[in-house]
């Protein structure tokens, strides 16, 4: 059974990756399984067909013959429970890397979207520049302490695991803002992250359903 993912039929940013299928592709690449991808219009994913498999009508889903799971977290986690390559094979080390995929989730992720929704949502009410440094700092607390637990390693705990695989995909979402450059050693994170040939593979993918057309 050929696993089939979903993606937005053109993604709001053009093919920056930045939205979520892109990790879980990152992580069937990074596990070497095949996938396919059926892409869905803003409108189809509000129908019941699609909320069947989503009960909140976003992208992604993965189905996998009759198992149809949705949410990030818990696609990633499958794959890396079902698939060798993205968590060790050491008891402790394994649950230390689900860790860092609940710490990306739980606790960098709400900043970020936070961040992102105040310039992208609400950019344009009045009090929109007086609040922006607050929700800036909140961004940039949690990355300090992060910064300073990377220190100067590669990864977060030893070998590359969906840990990181998770974090990275949410600092990407900061990259444009000039936060992450703040920290030199998480921009250096990210960079190694995407030099990864599976994270390059699952951009190339979702790059060719979205980059812009010609005029
Ligand atoms: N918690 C869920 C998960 O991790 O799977 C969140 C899923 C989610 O937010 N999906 C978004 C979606 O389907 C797409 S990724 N939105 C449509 C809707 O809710 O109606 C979020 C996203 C969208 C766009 C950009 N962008 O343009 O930069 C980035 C990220």
């Amino acid at each position: 059974m050929t696993i089939t993912i979903t993606a937005f039929e053109h993604s709001p940013d053009g093919g920056r990756g930045l939205a979520r299928d892109t990790r879980v592709r990152w992580a069937l690449e990074e596990v070497g399984q095949p996938y396919e991808v059926r892409l869905v219009s803003f409108k189809a994913m509000k129908e019941p067909a699609h909320l069947a498999a989503h009960p909140f009508g976003q992208i992604p889903t993965y189905e996998d013959g009759d198992l149809v799971l949705f949410e990030t977290g818990a696609i990633v986690f499958h794959i890396a429970q079902r698939y060798p390559g993205l968590l060790p094979d050491d008891a402790n080390a394994r649950a230390r890397a689900i860790t860092w995929m609940f710490a990306a989730l739980s606790t960098i992720e709400p900043p970020v979207l936070e961040m992102a929704n105040a310039k992208l949502l609400e950019g344009d009410r009045p009090w929109a520049a007086e609040r922006m440094p607050l929700v800036q700092d909140r961004v940039r607390k949690p990355l300090g302490l992060l910064s300073n637990r990377l220190g100067g390693a590669d990864w977060l705990d030893g070998e590359f695991s969906a840990g990181d695989l998770m974090m990275a995909s949410v600092l990407l979402r900061i990259r444009a803002s000039g936060i992450l450059d703040e920290y030199a050693n998480l921009a250096a994170y990210l960079a190694r992250a995407e030099a990864r040939p599976a994270y390059k593979r699952a951009f190339a993918a979702q790059l060719a359903v979205n980059k812009p057309g010609p005029p």
